[in-house]
């Protein structure tokens, strides 16, 4: 056992020497705000880039290359307008691109820019050929305006990425209803910034960990990928219930192919209890028949933190969020990405004229 788990943290390592070759692009508010606290967090990753249409989301950390998609004010904020813009920046986003291995692109979906900028930046990787991750914070249920643009760019991501890992803010906002939203947006983002840590940095020290290559091969298939992070002091069994139970709120379990887990114990788990926890998931999820990959790591007088990242998912709950695609079914009316660009009708037709 020990001897196979160095040698997986051995490959890690190689494949993987300081996050050469990792580039991470927090895109739009949300995406950049995420990025911020990952970048704090100190993960290995090679490159941090922030990427907007407002200024101000370049500003959330000191640190990284910032890249504007400036447009101008009197233009269209809608998706399409967004990504019109960035078609002028394609030198400069080919150029942060260049000789990455993998690339995470994270954002929060719902608003004009990251729904806009999110799937023309994973196609431009994609053209590049690195693998592309994307990480989407789906809007809150109250936030009914835009689960439109969610809903077709989370289509859009999904047809253009090797994974996609969906986390719905909704059921981490149930952890801290009275706060402010500022507030629960923060607590949300360190959630997933420590997940994000866990699963992807190689074991050091008191952990048994993931590692980068176990986790881009268990995501890197077919559907969708289900982020949930459950804190309590209560027992093993109830944390992982309730990373469980967030999961089961978005897509259908009998569907889910994969699963990790990882634990932040207070240094009291015992072997019998990551053994019985492993087995229920692995018989919860697809209908009894998944492997579960796990990592513990020690962190006395933090309480229990259940990480779960479930996958293969055919659908979610936020399908329905575009329900023109839901008319279509498999009917793709255009391959490519929807995109406005502006043209001054008049000038054109001064000059001609
Ligand atoms: N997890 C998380 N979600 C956020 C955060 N900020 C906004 N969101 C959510 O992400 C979705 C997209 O919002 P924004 O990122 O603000 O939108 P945008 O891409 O900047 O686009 P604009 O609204 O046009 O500026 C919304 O549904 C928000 O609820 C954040 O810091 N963390
Ligand atoms: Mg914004």
């Amino acid at each position: 056992m020990e001897f196979t788990r160095s040698l997986s943290l051995l490959k890690a390592v190689k494949a993987l020497p300081n996050g050469a070759g990792v580039i991470a692009l927090g895109v739009g508010t949300a995406g950049c705000c995420i990025l911020a606290h990952l970048h704090h967090s100190g993960i290995p990753i090679e490159k941090f880039v922030y990427i907007s249409s407002d200024e101000e989301d370049l500003c959330y950390s000191p640190l990284g290359e910032k890249l504007l998609i400036a447009s101008d004010s009197n233009l269209s904020r809608l998706p399409s307008a967004v990504r019109g813009v960035a078609l002028d920046y394609i030198d400069q986003i080919r150029e942060i691109l260049s000789c990455s291995k993998y690339v995470f692109i994270i954002s929060g979906v719902g608003g004009s820019v990251g729904s806009g900028l999110t799937p023309f930046l994973v196609k431009v990787a994609k053209e590049m050929e690195t693998t592309v991750v994307s990480i989407l914070a789906m809007p809150f249920k109250f936030e009914k305006h835009k689960h439109f643009h969610a809903g077709v760019a989370l289509r859009q991501i999904r047809k253009l990425s090797d994974a996609v890992i969906v986390i719905d803010n909704d059921s981490l906002r149930e952890m801290a209803p009275k706060k402010s939203i500022l507030d629960v947006f923060t607590l949300i983002n360190d959630k997933i910034s420590t997940a994000l840590n866990k699963l992807i940095v190689p074991p050091k020290g008191r952990e048994i960990g993931i590692g980068l290559k176990k986790f881009a091969e268990n995501i890197k298939e077919e559907g969708y990928a289900v982020l949930s992070v459950c804190e309590s002091f209560a027992t093993t069994g109830d944390v992982i219930a309730g990373a469980v139970r967030s999961v089961c709120q978005i897509a259908e379990p009998d569907q889910a192919r994969k699963a990790m887990l990882y634990l932040i114990s207070d240094g009291k788990i015992s072997t019998e209890e990551v053994a019985t926890s492993v087995e229920r998931l692995g018989s919860f999820f697809g209908k009894g028949s998944i492997e579960v990959q796990y990592g513990i790591s020690d962190m006395s007088g933090q309480g229990l933190t259940a990480i779960l990242l479930a996958s293969g998912f055919r659908g979610t709950k936020f399908d329905g969020y575009d329900p023109i695609a839901n008319v279509l079914q498999d009917i793709e009316m255009d391959d490519d990405l929807d995109t406005s660009i502006n043209v001054d009708f008049q000038n054109m037709y001064n000059l001609n004229g």
